[in-house]
């Protein structure tokens, strides 16, 4: 276990009203007081105490000290978080200060880990609060706030339970045959019980599969041929004039992005060129590249323009999407809708978009993942992990289908025991656990 102090600055490094700059470890409390006027050392936990940081004689910044004693603080350490005057130049002045001291700079995310390693929070709880402050919109905090809180590790709990019932089965049985009757626990008893615990897991990785629409946003790519209004439509989510828009087939030559907010939902758009056959060199490779973008993205927008028959670029791009999540847009209904097609129709150059917006706000409800009673993992870690548990556990449901011997798989079961609490960090290793905790930034 680490035994050094730590210390780093919690807030940005920009100008502000204050900063923190946050130190952890054994005898935190002692260190600092050799070097605060104030008296921390009597302070109960989680009160904060005035006085100036001292280097020497001389007087650094006038601040507050909050005191946290014992093992029910972030870290599960003692620490101490200096309120000090905002400005950059003071706050690096302090951090200095508590390093010429004696104390560590810590690493990215080494409040965190330490959290993990002192058994305060679990690796699920950990990655939370990585995520806490990456979220961009109120769902993905929540769902944050929930991990830290410790819902995932609840659910997996529940799981590694049910699965530790039925490997104890087992085990019982290999090492006590004379007591049980092998065939009668795998037919009867062991079965029912897999096959339940299988579809508990099947519902989580089902759940959990729409979940990046909700920390990353729902990303949407805009396809058309030439001059349909793709980056009309685009200005009109943005309501800014973002992407050139022109009557010149063609306008549109590379990719435009811009990130639209529909109630809690986050849009990543991407506007592209108009496809269709070209000798452009140009514009051909932007027509590729728009043809990929539609293979990798959560929603498609494909637009017709509504006051024109459709032809065969259309056709090809109905085929193209097709297999796709695609909203259908006839634009241009001011101009009339000529089309015998499905869709919605918009008028992009008028603003008139509300209807798809009210359509995509419905199609994306994701508010069900944010509700009490919804498992769901919320990063590829876990999902995998879960994924793999899942999969062993149904080899060993087939394995007991066919009658084989339950000393053969037990090894199964207990992969999938290994996967379940490695979600948690129960298995981690220590370059997983470097790895992970990089993903933060310094101070927490
Ligand atoms: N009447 C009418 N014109 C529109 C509408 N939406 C777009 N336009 C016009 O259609 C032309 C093409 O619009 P753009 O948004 O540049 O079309 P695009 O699909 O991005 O075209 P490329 O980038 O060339 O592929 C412009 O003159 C727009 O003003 C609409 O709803 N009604
Ligand atoms: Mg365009």
């Amino acid at each position: 276990m680490d035994q050094d102090i730590i210390v780093a600055i919690a807030t940005s490094r920009l100008e502000a009203a204050i900063s923190i700059v946050r130190l952890s470890g054994p005898g935190v409390i002692e260190f600092v007081q050799t070097f605060f006027s104030g008296n921390i050392i009597d302070l109960p936990t989680r009160n904060m105490a005035y006085g100036y940081m001292l280097d020497g004689d001389k007087r650094i910044d006038e601040v507050l000290v909050s005191v946290f004693r014992g093992r029910h603080t972030f870290t599960g350490e003692d620490s101490i978080e200096i309120n000090c005057h905002g400005g950059v130049y003071i706050t690096d002045q302090i951090l200095r200060l508590c390093l010429k001291k004696g104390a560590r700079l810590a690493n990215r995310g080494e409040f965190t880990k330490r959290a993990f390693l002192n058994g305060r929070i679990d690796l699920s709880q950990a990655e939370a609060v990585s995520d806490m402050i990456s979220a961009q919109n109120d769902q993905a905090t929540q769902l944050a706030l929930k991990g830290i809180r410790g819902h995932i590790s609840h659910f997996i709990s529940d799981l590694k339970e049910d699965l530790i019932k039925i490997i104890t089965q087992i085990e019982v049985n290999i090492d006590y045959p004379e007591y049980d009757d092998v065939e009668e626990l795998t037919a009867d008893t062991l079965l029912p019980m897999s096959q339940d615990l299988k579809n508990k897991m099947d519902r989580i990785l089902e759940q959990s599969k729409n979940i990046h629409l909700i920390k990353d946003g729902i990303s949407t790519v805009i396809v058309g041929k030439p001059n349909v209004g793709k980056s009309s439509l685009l200005n009109a989510l943005l309501e800014e004039d973002k992407a050139i828009v022109t009557e010149i087939a063609g306008t549109t030559r590379d990719i435009v992005e811009g990130r639209v907010r529909i109630g809690s939902l986050v849009l990543n758009m991407i506007d592209t060129a108009g496809i269709h056959e070209t000798d452009d060199k140009i514009e051909h490779i932007g027509v590729e590249k728009s043809l990929s973008l539609i293979k990798q993205a959560d929603l498609v927008l494909l637009v017709l323009d509504g006051s024109k028959p459709l032809d065969d670029e259309d056709q090809r791009l109905l085929e193209e999407t097709q297999n796709t999540h695609r909203i259908i847009l006839i634009n241009k209904k001011d101009l009339g809708n000529v089309l015998d097609v499905d869709g919605i129709e918009i008028s992009a150059k008028h603003d008139e978009i509300e209807q798809l917006i009210d359509y995509i706000q419905n199609e994306f409800d994701l508010s069900a993942l944010n509700s009490d009673n919804a498992q769901v993992l919320v990063n590829q870690r876990q999902y995998q992990l879960l994924a793999h548990a899942a999969q062993s556990l149904d080899t060993a449901i087939e394995a007991m289908t066919m009658g084989i011997p339950v000393d053969l798989i037990v090894e199964d079961l207990n992969q999938s025991w290994l996967d379940l609490k490695e979600i948690l960090g129960e298995q981690a290793k220590e370059d997983l656990l470097d790895e992970l905790f990089k993903r933060f930034c310094v101070g927490k």
